[in-house]
């Protein structure tokens, strides 16, 4: 009887394939990830679907086990390193868009968060779309945000927060930029699973994304809107 070990990913189709994948992930199997990304891309998919219907959807069933207290936090982490090592694979490929240069962005998670996969996510694909990007990475007090602005001088700053307690955070940033009189200086876009258009416009961002594809849209449109602003002024 075959059992886990004889799986032989290069000979299931692309649907099993998908499928083994997100069990691969859920048990946290790196080099499994990264294999399958490697068949997919020979396959000839593309790297944002192999990204969204392997790797993001995988994720999706690990984050609902774990609120459910089946998987606990080492195994997630396992899950977390091999979702890494896939996009990894792919980032690279989503950046060689040669999409002309839209702008710039400085993106970071919130103080008190350590999630940083869906921010990575959002930087890759903001880069294939041609923006800079500027990743400060996780646990970012306000004054990294506002040393980074002055620093960057980017078009766009971006937040990431995961968690109910830490999304709040993102006003504590928002506020210090209405301080210092440079709020309307950079669009402010703002995402994590816990948020939502509501909560967006309460703290005073410009615009929530709710995935990475949004992010992209929504920054070409806000920054296009930027620079119109400022040729007519
Ligand atoms: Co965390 N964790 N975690 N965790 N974790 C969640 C967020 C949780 C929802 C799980 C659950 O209970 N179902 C829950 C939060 C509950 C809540 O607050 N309501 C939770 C918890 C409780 C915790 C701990 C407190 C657990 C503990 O210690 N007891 C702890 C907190 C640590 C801390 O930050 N201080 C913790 C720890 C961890 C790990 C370290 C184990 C690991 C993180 C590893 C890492 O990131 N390097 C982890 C993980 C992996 C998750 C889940 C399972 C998956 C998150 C993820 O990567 N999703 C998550 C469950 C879930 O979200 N369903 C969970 C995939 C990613 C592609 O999606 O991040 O949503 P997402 O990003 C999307 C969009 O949200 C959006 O675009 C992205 C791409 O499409 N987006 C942006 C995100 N940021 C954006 C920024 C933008 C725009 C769009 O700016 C412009």
């Amino acid at each position: 009887m075959a059992d886990e070990d004889d799986i032989i990913l290069a000979e299931l189709s692309d649907d099993a394939l998908v499928e083994q994948m997100m069990d691969d992930l859920y048990d946290g199997m790196k080099d499994e990830i990264e294999e399958g990304v490697h068949i997919l891309l020979d396959r000839g998919w593309v790297p944002y679907d192999i990204l969204t219907k392997a790797l993001v959807a995988g994720m999706t069933i690990v984050g609902h086990d774990f609120r459910d207290g089946i998987l606990f936090v080492p195994e997630v982490l396992l899950s977390a390193n091999a979702m890494k090592a896939g996009m990894a694979i792919l980032k690279p490929l989503l950046a060689e868009t040669g999409a002309p240069r839209m702008g710039k962005m400085v993106i970071g998670t919130v103080k008190g968060d350590i999630h940083d996969i869906g921010k990575n996510l959002v930087a890759m694909m903001m880069e294939g779309a041609g923006f800079e990007v500027v990743d400060m990475g996780i646990n970012n007090p306000v004054e990294a945000y506002l040393e980074a602005l002055e620093r960057e001088q980017p078009d766009i700053l971006g937040m990431s927060a995961l968690l109910t307690t830490t999304m709040p955070y993102m006003k504590v940033v928002i506020d210090a930029m209405i301080a210092q009189g440079i709020r309307d200086d950079y669009v402010v876009l703002v995402g994590g699973a816990p948020l939502n258009e509501e909560f967006g416009r309460a703290i005073g961002a410009d615009a929530y994304c709710r995935d990475a594809a949004v992010a992209v849209e929504t920054a070409k449109v806000h920054v296009a809107r930027k620079h119109n602003q400022m040729r007519a002024g």
